[in-house]
């Protein structure tokens, strides 16, 4: 075991309170591509095109596309090892809380599955950037369970029954501000962890971004899991290259 991750152990081992903030880098092993590396998404799509509420005005239909071959993509893939390791942690100490920019509920079901019978909640994450497999009226507002999505044309994009308005997914677009109570857990939690356990971002996007910098900035330390340097590398007490589903599992398994 290298000596990065034997002091990260002992640092997570031993914090009375942790947060977690994770990015796309932590389901790339899942086979979810991520954002901005070489087969990003956005490589194919520019975020400006696709991840906004102009271009959802602009052209509703192809933006549906892109979310509708994504939540097709990512209902095939299952959580990793990452994913299932932090789930565990969570239920197992209970002072622990998953952040996460990611809209593709991997850590929900990876709670889920860890949890069996059990209740899963202590390892649901907080979804800051909202899901993938949920709707929301782009008109009233109302949230619903995501329906099938017919992307060949305007008139066949799915309508709020309430109100007619078009329905969106409901994730956080740039320039969207992100749910305040949701934001407001993160925000606490982070400003009082002893720790914070940065995965499989590239710390870009703001506000999540200065999530870990709250930790740092009350005397918490930060440890960064990431094959490539980041944004954050330099606040990070540790910051350990390597892939999320081969690292996570040695920082948190017992034994
Ligand atoms: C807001 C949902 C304002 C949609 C997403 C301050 C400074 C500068 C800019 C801003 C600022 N404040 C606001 C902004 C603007 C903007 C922003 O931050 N822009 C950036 C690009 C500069 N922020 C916003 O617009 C936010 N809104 O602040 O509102 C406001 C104020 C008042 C009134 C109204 C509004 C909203 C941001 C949310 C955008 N929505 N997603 C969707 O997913 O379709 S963001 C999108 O990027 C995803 O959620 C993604 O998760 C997120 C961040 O990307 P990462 O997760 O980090 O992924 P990335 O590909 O970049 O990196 C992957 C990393 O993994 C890499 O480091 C790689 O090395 C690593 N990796 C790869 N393989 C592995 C691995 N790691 C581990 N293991 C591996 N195997
Ligand atoms: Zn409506």
């Amino acid at each position: 075991m290298s000596d990065d991750i034997a002091r990260a152990r002992a640092l997570l081992r031993d914090a009375a309170t942790a947060v977690v903030l994770t990015g796309a880098g932590i389901s790339a092993e899942s086979g979810v591509p991520t954002f901005r590396g070489g087969s990003g998404l956005w490589g194919q799509f520019r975020a400006e095109d696709l991840a906004t509420p102009e271009a959802f005005a602009r052209d509703p239909r192809r933006v549906w596309e892109w979310y509708a071959w994504r939540r097709t993509l990512v209902a095939e893939c299952a959580p990793n090892a990452a994913h299932r390791a932090l789930a565990e942690w969570a239920l197992h100490r209970g002072t622990v809380t998953i952040v996460t920019q990611n809209v593709d509920g991997l850590h929900a079901r990876a709670a889920r599955e860890a949890a069996g019978e059990d209740d899963p909640a202590r390892a649901l994450p907080l979804e800051v950037h909202g899901s993938l497999f949920r709707d929301k009226c782009s008109g009233c507002g109302t949230r619903s369970d995501p329906v099938p999505v017919d992307a060949t044309s305007v008139s066949t994009l799915p309508r709020c029954p309430r109100c007619g308005a078009l329905l969106r997914p409901d994730v956080v677009w740039f320039g969207e501000m992100l749910d305040q109570h949701v934001l407001a857990a993160a925000d606490g939690a982070a400003a009082t962890a002893d720790v914070c356990l940065v995965i499989g971002t590239s710390a870009l996007v703001y506000p999540a971004a200065s999530l870990p910098l709250r930790t740092r900035a009350h005397g918490g330390v930060v440890i960064e899991v990431n094959p490539e340097a980041t944004a954050l590398t330099r606040a990070a007490e540790i910051s350990i290259r390597g892939a999320a589903a081969a690292v996570v599992p040695q920082l948190l398994n017992e034994g």
